[in-house]
């Protein structure tokens, strides 16, 4: 039996599937990955500084551009092979019975727009924007701004709808991540570094309450040895051929 068909199987077996996605998954649509190293203007800076509420505070035009040009980019971008993989399998496990959700790191959208329903969006969305001072967001924003940075309807300014380093995750996701990881049979996570908490420690919280764990990434990871299996590829390949495993039973 292949590897992919020993996924297949257990994800037939399952009677709740979580998978938790990271940059990687979006890679293959043409948006580089957090860790990749930056093009052109942005190559003199690092994600990591940018990713602050201390840049924010400290350079709110500068930071505010770098998400605009994200947010432009992704909205010219398509899902890939992997997104329509991952939105298929949904469809065919929940048709068995199963749940299945995707606990996604990814800020771009790309998982609803390849259809797929049960996504929780652990670090927020490039897309939406919200007041530093009432915490209102908005989500029918004009592309791209005219100006950086942009003030927002209330006096405060705009920042990026994401979750950045030192701040919490949103309760709501955190609440419906801890039902998941308590109750998935099968836990997949691709196309992350498992670099980042808390989302990198959710598969051995997973593992702890008894599922099995798969690790899909075109690299191995520091978690890699944690998981039950692991399949080196790129998720636009991996994950159809999942999907064509599980279809022929
Ligand atoms: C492919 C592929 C292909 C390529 N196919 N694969 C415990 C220990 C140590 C530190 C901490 C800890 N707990 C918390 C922390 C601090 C911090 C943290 O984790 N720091 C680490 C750097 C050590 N965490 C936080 O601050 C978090 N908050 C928190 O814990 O709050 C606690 C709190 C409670 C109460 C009050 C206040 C606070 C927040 C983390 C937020 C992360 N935000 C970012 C930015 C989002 C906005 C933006 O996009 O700009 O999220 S950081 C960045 O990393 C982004 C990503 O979602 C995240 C993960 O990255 P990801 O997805 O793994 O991407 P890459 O690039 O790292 O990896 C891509 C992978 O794909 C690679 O492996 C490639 O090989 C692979 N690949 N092509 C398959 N085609």
């Amino acid at each position: 039996m292949t590897q992919i068909d020993t996924i297949a199987k257990l994800l037939l077996g399952a009677k709740h599937v979580a998978f938790l996605t990271g940059a990687g998954v979006s890679a293959e649509s043409g948006i580089p990955t957090f860790r990749d190293a930056l093009e052109g203007y942005w190559s003199k800076y690092d994600p990591e500084q940018l990713a602050t509420p201390q840049a924010f505070a400290a350079d709110p035009e500068l930071v505010s551009r770098w998400y605009d040009e994200r947010r432009q980019k992704v909205l010219a971008c398509q899902p890939n092979a992997g997104h329509v993989a991952l939105a298929e399998l949904e469809r065919l496990l929940t048709e068995r019975g199963a749940t299945f959700a995707i606990l996604t790191q990814n800020v771009d959208g790309l998982h609803r727009r390849a259809g797929s329903k049960e996504v929780i969006e652990v670090h927020g969305s490039l897309l939406r924007w919200r007041s530093t001072t009432s915490q209102i967001e908005y989500d029918d924003l004009p592309v791209p701004f005219e100006s950086y940075p942009v003030p927002a309807p209330d006096g405060g300014l705009l920042r990026p709808g994401v979750v950045w380093f030192g701040e919490a995750l949103p309760d709501d996701a955190l609440a419906r991540v801890d039902e998941e990881l308590a109750r998935c049979d099968v836990f997949v996570s691709v196309g992350t570094s498992g670099l980042v908490y808390p989302a990198a420690g959710w598969s051995l919280l997973a593992k702890r309450a008894g599922a099995k764990t798969v690790e899909i990434n075109r690299d191995p990871t520091p978690m890699s040895q944690s998981f039950d299996h692991c399949v080196l590829g790129q998720s636009g390949t991996v994950l159809p051929a999942i999907v064509e495993a599980i279809r022929r039973g």
